[in-house]
C-alpha cells in the first residue's frame, strides 16, 4: 500500500492516518482466533488489571509467540506505509494487545504520549516511530473508543508527570492537566471508530486515551510499535517484550499470508 501525496499531508496535520477496513473478514478472524490463547498466558508479558486480576490488561510481545499475530507485523499493508511515513527501513520495538475486557474491567488509561516511555526508558532519540493500531475487534462508541487528540504531535514532545512504574518496569507516564486542556481546547477530541480489521497509523507523539469499558463486550486493538531503524533504541534495561534489541530490518511477507490461515 503507498500513501499519496493528499495522505502524507494529512499525516502530517492530523498525526494520523485511519483506514477502516484495511484487514478483510478472513483476516479479523484468524487473529480473533488467536486472542484467547495469549489473554491466557501466564507470564511476565502479561500485565493483569489493577481491579481485576483475572482481565488482562496488555499483553505484549504476541508477535513473537502468536503466528497470525506474527504474520499480522509483517504484511506489506502495515510495514510498506510505514517505512513511507519513516522514510527509513523499519524493525518493531514493542507490541501490545489491549484487550479492553466490558464490564469495567478494562480500565481508562490518562492521557498520554506513548512516546514518553520510549525515550526516558528505553533511549528512543526521536519520535521517528508509528504506532500501527490494529482494531481485532468492533471499536464502537458504546466499548470506549480509542481517543486521540488531532494535530497534538505539532507541539512536540511534552514534559510528562510519570504515572507510575510497575515492579515488571512498564511504565506510563501522562500529560499534565493544564496542557491537556489546552490542547483538547484547540484541536478538539476524536474517537478512534470502526469494525475490526481497520488501522489507523499514528504517530508516536499524538496525545491519547480512553475510559473504562462498561460495556460488555471486549475491544482489543493491538498496537504495533514501528521505529526506524535509524532511531534504534541505546538502552536495554527492559526485557524483549518492551524494548526489542534486534533492530534489523523487517522483511515483509506475501500480503496473503494471514488470511491463509483462518479456518
Ligand atoms: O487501547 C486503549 O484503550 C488505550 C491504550 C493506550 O493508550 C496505550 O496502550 O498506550
Amino acid at each position: 500500500m503507498h500513501l499519496d501525496d493528499h495522505q502524507l499531508a494529512e499525516y502530517e496535520e492530523q498525526g494520523y492516518l485511519f483506514f477502516p477496513g484495511l484487514l478483510d473478514r478472513d483476516e479479523v478472524a484468524a487473529l480473533q482466533q488467536a486472542v484467547p490463547e495469549i489473554l491466557d498466558r501466564q507470564g511476565p508479558e502479561v500485565i493483569r488489571e489493577k481491579g481485576d486480576s483475572t482481565a488482562a490488561r496488555l499483553a505484549f510481545g504476541a508477535h513473537v509467540y502468536s503466528e497470525p499475530f506474527r504474520r499480522l507485523s509483517l504484511l506489506p499493508r502495515l510495514v510498506e506505509p510505514v517505512r513511507q511515513l519513516l522514510e527509513d527501513d523499519v524493525y518493531l520495538h514493542q507490541s501490545r494487545m489491549n484487550p479492553k475486557q466490558g464490564f469495567g474491567s478494562g480500565a481508562s488509561w490518562e492521557w498520554h504520549q506513548d512516546y514518553s516511555a520510549w525515550h526516558v526508558v528505553d533511549g528512543m532519540a526521536e519520535p521517528r516511530c508509528v504506532m500501527a493500531t490494529v482494531f481485532v475487534d468492533d471499536c464502537t462508541a458504546a466499548k470506549s473508543p480509542l481517543l486521540v487528540i488531532p494535530g497534538s504531535h505539532r507541539d512536540g514532545f511534552l514534559d510528562s508527570v510519570q504515572l507510575h512504574q510497575d515492579a515488571d518496569g512498564y511504565s506510563l507516564y501522562h500529560v499534565d492537566r493544564d496542557t491537556f486542556e489546552r490542547l483538547a481546547e484547540e484541536n478538539g477530541i476524536e474517537a478512534l471508530v470502526g469494525p475490526a480489521g481497520s488501522v489507523c497509523l499514528c504517530h508516536s507523539i499524538v496525545v491519547h486515551g480512553s475510559a473504562n469499558n462498561v460495556s460488555p463486550w471486549r475491544r482489543a486493538i493491538m498496537y504495533l510499535i514501528y521505529n526506524a531503524v535509524s532511531n534504534a533504541c541505546t538502552n536495554g534495561d527492559r526485557p524483549w517484550f518492551q524494548n526489542n534489541r534486534d533492530f534489523a530490518p523487517l522483511e515483509t511477507i506475501d500480503d496473503g499470508a494471514l488470511r491463509e490461515l483462518s479456518t
